[in-house]
């Protein structure tokens, strides 16, 4: 039996430690341990309400501008207030390419090279692998000429010794099964994917005023005006460039990314059968079209067990079910105790010991749905949308299963996770399109509306604010009591995922997903990456 310690594991975002047990060449268990906290939830307490949103959305450099939009819905749903048409479709565009800009980093900068051997891109026929790309897209791209150019920059990278970043990948691993043609081709697509992540990272900016940590929200809308005469924060020139930005960047999700992904995924078949875990997920519907948010443009649901067919949609951000059954459990997490408590009466006490395999062994609460460890993150929402007969899903999932041979249960995997979040963010290209449809139409009517002004009462309110990250499913919790921050718990996508034990021992959804995984070289366990990366892990976010 071997031992591997991975800390960090994570690319760029790196507070996560991985210990796994392995036997026979398999993970035999496994352990999630984050390794940081910081206690914003803590520094909240006895603030303004209305400026907690500026401040949770320090959790993250990464996923910003969702938990601005979560804190901000928290507040709204305390005190019943209405969000305007426009701040709703400006919100909503902003989260949809916010979801792009994500999605495309993590599929090529965070985990492709867990799959894409660069070295070996150095042997490929570039002519051969602008055929290749050819084949699958007609992106106008994939010439012989660029894949030559970017085989070119790399031998000279590896000629100087100068692989930076890439010089400690696992290279020519047994693991490792792509053609150099195909290889080639995802490397010069991750150097183009730098240049349309921050195209989208751009869009929301000319929204948000700013990215990351965007600043144009306000409790009851937006605080971004637009006007026809060149007066305001936003005129018709930039709705026109924002909509460029949207155009160009769709077409690299669905022409770049969506195609690469299928040519990795059906390369790597057998990995829809490693990586399920835990199969309870849990997703909320998202992109509200009404003034209420009880009209959504995508579905959230519930899976218990895997059982896909047996799905419990959830209807909107009022769902009773969820409100009531989402605590937290501290019993292998450094805090006071071993409580298992709702949000509205969460504890942050630190209370840390060191790695304690069968104590506690990391900073991650453990949360439950019903007592249960839930997976959270594209998968869920995917699942949720073709149980509603989305048809743009539906089509993209039917396409795929088809194209790879594969089965809807085979969602439940490593690769069925790589596979739900391009899906997941070949929609979000087209919704940001559909929404800034939306928002130009909504104004064209007269609608000059873009918050309610608000003002915090005296008295006491509680209120949770659903909003579905990249990551998956994310809920601010917060208590009023005279105008200030009584409590605040955010319950995070990583937190549900990177969840240590909970009190009855059961593993989180890191932890069960890498047992049984195969370890082909226990002195690198590119696999455990794999499995790891495909759930998109965020720390900082994960722990607060
Ligand atoms: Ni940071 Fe976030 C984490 C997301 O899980 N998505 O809600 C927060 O980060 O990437």
């Amino acid at each position: 039996m071997s031992r591997i310690t991975l800390d960090p594991i994570t690319r760029i975002e790196g507070h996560l430690r991985i210990d796994v047990e392995a036997n026979g060449g398999k993970v035999t268990n496994a352990w999630s341990s984050a390794q940081m906290w910081r206690g914003i939830e803590v520094i909240l307490k006895g603030r303004a309400p209305e400026d907690a949103w500026s401040f949770v959305q320090r959790f993250c450099g990464v996923c910003t501008t969702v938990h601005a939009i979560s804190s901000i819905r928290a507040v709204e749903h305390a005190l019943d207030v209405e969000v305007p048409l426009n701040a709703q479709y400006i919100r909503n565009i902003m989260i949809a390419q916010h979801s792009v800009q994500d999605h495309i980093v993590h599929f090529y900068h965070l985990s492709a090279l867990d799959w894409v051997d660069i070295v070996s891109a150095l042997k490929a026929d570039p002519k051969k692998t602008a055929q290749i790309a050819q084949s699958i897209s007609d992106w106008p791209g994939n010439s012989e000429k660029e894949f030559k150019a970017v085989q070119d920059k790399l031998k000279a990278f590896v000629a100087g010794g100068k692989l930076g970043i890439f010089a400690t990948g696992y290279w020519g691993h047994p693991a490792m099964k792509l053609s150099p043609e195909v290889n080639l081709m995802a490397v010069a697509h991750y150097l183009k994917a730098l240049d349309y992540q921050r195209k989208a990272s751009q869009a929301t900016a000319i929204l948000g005023g700013k990215n990351p940590h965007i600043q144009n929200l306000v409790v009851g809308g937006v605080a971004t005006a637009i006007n026809t005469e060149n007066i305001a924060t936003l005129n018709m020139e930039r709705l026109i460039y924002l909509r460029t930005l949207m155009e160009e960047t769709r077409d690299f999700v669905q022409k770049v990314y969506y195609p690469d992904l299928l040519a990795i995924a059906g390369a790597y078949k057998d990995w829809f059968k490693y990586g399920a875990g835990v199969t309870n997920y849990m997703a909320v519907p998202e992109f509200p079209e009404d003034t209420k948010n009880t009209k959504f443009m995508l579905p959230g649901g519930v899976v218990m067990g895997g059982n896909i067919g047996g799905i419990r949609m959830v209807k909107d951000h009022r769902d009773d079910y969820l409100i009531k059954n989402i605590k937290e459990n501290v019993t292998h997490a450094w805090y006071e105790g071993n409580g298992t408590l709702h949000p509205w009466d969460g504890e942050t006490k630190p209370d840390y010991t060191d790695f304690k395999e069968n104590g506690k062994y990391s900073w991650c609460k453990a949360p439950t749905l019903d007592g249960k460890p839930v997976q959270v993150g594209p998968p869920a929402q995917i699942m949720a949308a073709y149980a509603a007969g989305n048809p743009k899903v539906k089509k993209l999932v039917d396409g795929a299963v088809s194209a790879l041979g594969i089965s809807l249960g085979d969602i439940h995997s490593t690769m069925g996770r790589l596979f739900c979040r391009g899906a997941r963010a070949h929609v979000m290209a087209d919704l940001s399109l559909d929404n800034l449809d939306k928002l130009i139409a909504n104004i064209a009517s007269g609608d000059q509306t873009y918050a309610n002004h608000t003002v915090i009462p005296k008295g006491e309110y509680r209120g949770v604010g659903f909003h579905e990250a990249p990551r998956g499913t994310l809920s601010h919790w917060i208590v009023i009591k005279n105008k200030k921050i009584e409590n605040y718990q955010a319950v995070v996508p990583s937190t549900w995922n990177a969840a240590p034990r909970n009190d009855k021992g059961e593993l989180g959804p890191y932890e069960a997903s890498l047992v049984g995984n195969p370890i082909a070289d226990a002195s690198k366990p590119l696999e455990v990456l794999r499995t790891i990366h495909s759930f998109d892990p965020c720390i900082a976010c994960a722990v607060h």
